[in-house]
């Protein structure tokens, strides 16, 4: 079910788990202030996925409220995930997915890192 983004920041999503170590990931990559792990369920040869540490619902909270170091930090780790994995030469796609008519299922913020085929159409027709 997609969720609503203007919701307060809920600590038992599936990310916020993650984070505290309950549920378990396949990490691709981890620092201050982001975690990057493979998707339970890949819609690409290649889907990552990169969180802030921090607890933000949405690319609006935390745009609006995460520190400048956090943003600055995130946006980093994003481009050196792709670049580790060998992606910039190919290319890659990012998506951030905010609220119901984008069908964000994951309360906390989450960038899709999709590659490894041609992507296609940005929206599906
Ligand atoms: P979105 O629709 O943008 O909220 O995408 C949520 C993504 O999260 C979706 O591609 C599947 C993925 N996902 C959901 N639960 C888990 C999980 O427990 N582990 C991992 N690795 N990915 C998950």
């Amino acid at each position: 079910m997609p969720i609503d983004a203007t919701l307060p920041y809920d600590d038992s999503n599936i990310f916020a788990r993650i984070l505290r170590g309950e549920l378990p990931s396949k990490t691709v990559y981890e620092d201050e202030f982001a975690l990057a792990f493979h998707d339970i369920n890949p819609q690409a040869p290649l889907h990552i996925l990169v969180i802030p540490k921090g607890a933000y619902v949405s690319w609006d909270d935390f745009s609006e409220r995460g520190g400048d170091d956090e943003i600055a930090g995130f946006v980093r780790a994003v481009g050196r995930v792709a670049r580790e994995n060998g992606l910039v030469a190919p290319g890659y796609r990012l998506l951030a997915n905010v609220g119901f008519d984008s069908h964000q299922e994951v309360p906390h913020l989450h960038v899709h890192i999709f590659a490894g085929q041609q992507l296609g159409p940005m929206l599906a027709r």
